[in-house]
């Protein structure tokens, strides 16, 4: 037997259970039902209908958390400057809100300062690209405290979860096959 011919078995497993565990498990979280969100809510982080079905931000002084069940890879998620469809507020102060992502071990691994200035339109939303593994808590940050100060109630809908990019997926499995041809085709052509 080639003296490398037990690893093709492994690399070839490894790269079709990735392919196969992460892509089964890829999953947008649309938030429509209030029974199934797939997430827990913490701090003031509240549900709303009103134009779909989403995750709004209470209370500009006090921070507002999501929790997973589960390590989590997150790839994105989308955020309007409105808690609901057709709010308005004489108190709003649209602007910034700073948003993390935390790992099992409690770390932070992912912040991102986020402008909604231009998102006040119910038909337009930003999309907020995360793409990091092992997430277990999303922290929204008070944007009615330093360093921002703003003042109104963004929400939150259309999560993507456990969507491993393609490339990195085809390139596993790839790197499988040519270890397994790269290695047999000689004694083929015997
Ligand atoms: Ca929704
Ligand atoms: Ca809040």
């Amino acid at each position: 037997m080639h003296k490398y011919l037990h690893i093709i078995p492994t690399v070839t497993l490894t790269a079709l259970s990735c392919l196969a565990s992460n892509t089964a498990q890829a999953e947008l979280l649309d938030f429509n039902d209030a029974n199934n969100l797939g997430v827990s809510l913490g701090g003031q982080m509240k549900w709303d209908g009103k134009g779909g079905g989403q995750l709004w931000n209470d209370n500009f002084n006090f921070n507002d958390y999501l929790y997973f069940s589960a390590a989590t890879y997150v790839n994105s998620f989308e955020m309007n400057a409105k808690p609901w469809l057709n709010f308005t507020s004489v108190n709003e102060n649209i602007g910034f809100i700073d948003i993390a992502a935390l790992n099992t071990l409690g770390e932070t691994v992912w912040e991102n300062k986020v402008d909604l200035s231009n998102y006040t339109s119910w038909d337009n939303w930003l999309t907020v690209s995360v793409e990091m593994a092992d997430i277990t808590q999303l922290t929204f940050f008070a944007p009615g405290v330093l360093p921002n100060v703003n003042g109104f109630w963004p929400s939150v809908d259309n999560m993507v979860i456990n969507e491993v990019p393609v490339p990195a997926a085809i390139w596993l499995f790839g790197s499988g096959l040519i270890a397994l041809f790269g290695i047999q085709s000689p004694r083929l052509r015997r």
